[in-house]
């Protein structure tokens, strides 16, 4: 029976009449054959329990085969189960670090959780206490995972095919607005027609005398439209990206060579969106840029994190999503070796494996890749491979692409890992988009209804027959991280959050004066859409 998901276990326990003390049911999940341990374990339960506790799965495990696996896995392979009974204090990358063989690297495993009762002890709970919420409540679905779905060869023909459909499905947002005609029949009308157009980007360039040339393409051909220097929507000249949808309207030029920009219209999320919100109290933490691997990643900031989740104060937290670079991973950027912990990408995501142990076995995780992960670097990103997926099985989390809609109990949940944000901050001014209010470069992608509008600077882009960076349904919550700073608001009530990261930082950020927000879990209410923000650094 594959029952490594704590969720499973959770209903398999109560299907049998039991209830489960949650750090027991983390302790089944991380177990070798997590069927057969629930098994032992509800055999050897006593008659008139009902709960079953962290001692009589200890007990079980530390019958038969434990001692065997321990003394056949490396640290860094090691599971909580096999972990000794006391809690190692520090998290081993202090103590011996060892850059030539990552496995040496140990991590914490069930220190934290014991740390972590102690915590709940200490908050003032009980040592172990219930989730309140009832796990038949919760539900997750997932929605433009493109994982599998890759058609893309690189060819020229699957350029257009994408920008073909990006155009048709952001245009349909767009043609309902404007009175529209194709690129080639606007040429031939005549001078002094008003005349409007659905198109995307294709050039912005300034004129020598100060107005605003604006390239629009459609599947037809090219228009241009010059958007003078006096006109109110030259504020929005300096918001434009390359490749992105706009619809024009305005006036043509005598000789119908151009068109003088009246109104500018973008896909957009209207104003009177209405979130959706769970029907019961019931929370998320939003997470993103781990880097475990690296040597600024901040093991004793997650400690403290998963230490927390196994306390009263987090007992409604009942979802993890983690928006990319679970990892440091290996040449990502020019000399990143000089700052690895872990050199070995698979020994990084056994690393990661561990640390995602220590979070309560019983929440439900959904996980994205980003840029420093071993997946294509090209945009839409698919989840993991069976390998990794492999590796990283502790928590049986959902591994879908990036991006990725991942809906939690009504509330859509767009994740996007955000490389796109350092583009989105390059080029616009920086009073609308800086690494200081990450959440207002989100506010742009929502606004041109796309996560990575730009296509050739940072953001590298895989073609497919399907645009899957297209926004097409406005989301209740966009989730992104990247640029390693915290920052959340509203967007015309969508609830735009990048969550920061759990590394410290590194000399290149030292070198641009980039100061990460590091070891920060914004937790969102699901019934409210409220934030709060728990710092563990
Ligand atoms: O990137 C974290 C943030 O730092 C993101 O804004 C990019 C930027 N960054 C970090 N390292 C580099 C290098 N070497 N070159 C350019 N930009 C960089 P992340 O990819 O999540 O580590
Ligand atoms: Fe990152
Ligand atoms: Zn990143």
């Amino acid at each position: 029976m594959p029952l490594e998901g704590s969720a499973r276990i959770v209903r398999e326990l109560t299907s049998r009449g039991y209830n489960a003390e949650r750090e027991a049911v983390t302790l089944i999940a991380a177990a070798d054959d997590p069927g057969r341990t629930l098994d032992r374990v509800v055999d050897a339960a006593p008659e008139d329990g009902l709960v079953v506790t962290t001692d009589h799965v200890r007990s079980v495990l530390d019958g038969a085969d434990a001692g065997a696996a321990a003394a056949a896995a490396s640290p860094a392979e090691r599971s909580p189960s096999d972990a000794p009974a006391d809690p190692p204090v520090s998290t081993g990358t202090d103590a011996t670090p060892s850059p030539e063989n990552g496995n040496e690297s140990p991590v914490e495993t069930r220190g934290s959780s014991t740390a972590g009762a102690a915590a709940a002890a200490a908050a003032g709970g009980p040592e172990s206490f219930e989730r309140s919420g009832d796990p038949s409540r919760r539900s997750l679905e997932i929605a433009n995972d493109m994982t599998g779905e890759s058609t893309g060869t690189g060819e020229y023909e699957d350029f257009v095919s994408v920008f073909r459909d990006r155009l048709e499905r952001l245009g349909s947002k767009l043609r309902g607005r404007v009175n529209h005609r194709p690129a080639t029949s606007i040429e031939s009308m005549p001078g002094g027609s008003e005349v409007a157009m659905v198109g995307l980007v294709n050039d912005v360039r300034s004129t020598a005398s100060g107005h605003w040339l604006i390239e629009l393409e459609d599947a037809t051909g090219t228009f241009p439209w010059l958007v003078m220097k006096d006109r109110e929507y030259v504020d929005l000249v300096d918001e434009l990206l390359c490749d992105e949808a706009l619809a024009m309207e305005g006036t043509l030029s005598d000789d119908s060579g151009i068109a003088f920009v009246d109104s500018m219209y973008f896909p957009d999320v209207p104003r009177t969106h209405e979130p959706s919100t769970a029907d019961r109290h019931v929370q998320a933490a939003l997470i993103s840029d781990v880097h475990v691997g690296s040597e600024e990643f901040m093991h004793d900031a997650w400690n403290r994190f998963a230490d927390w989740l196994h306390t009263e104060q987090a007992q409604h937290v009942e979802y993890l999503l983690i928006a990319g670079d679970m990892v440091e991973g290996v040449g990502v950027y020019p000399n990143q070796d000089e700052e690895l912990d872990i050199v070995d990408i698979y020994d990084q995501y056994r690393a990661f494996n561990e640390y995602l142990k220590q979070v309560p076995g019983d929440l439900e995780i959904v996980m994205i890749p980003g840029n420093h992960d071993a997946v294509r670097l090209a945009e839409p990103q698919p989840g993991f491979d069976e390998e990794l997926r492999e590796i990283m099985s502790a928590h049986d989390a959902r591994i879908v692409s990036n991006p990725s809609t991942v809906t939690v109990e009504g509330v859509s949940v767009l994740m996007y890992h955000g490389v796109s944000l350092d583009e989105v901050i390059a080029e616009l001014p920086a009073e609308k988009a800086s690494y200081d209010e990450p959440h207002e470069a989100m506010y742009h992608l929502l606004k041109k209804r796309h996560v990575a509008p730009q296509f050739g600077g940072h953001t590298r882009l895989a073609p497919e027959e399907k645009d899957y960076l297209v926004i097409d349904e406005v989301p209740d919550v966009f989730h992104t991280g990247h640029v390693h700073k915290l920052g959340f608001g509203k967007y015309h009530n969508v609830l735009a959050i990048n969550s920061g990261c759990w590394q410290a930082q590194t000399d290149f950020q030292r070198s641009v004066n980039i100061d990460p927000d590091a070891g920060y879990a914004p937790i969102v209410d699901l019934d409210t859409l409220d934030v709060t923000v728990q710092k563990f650094s």
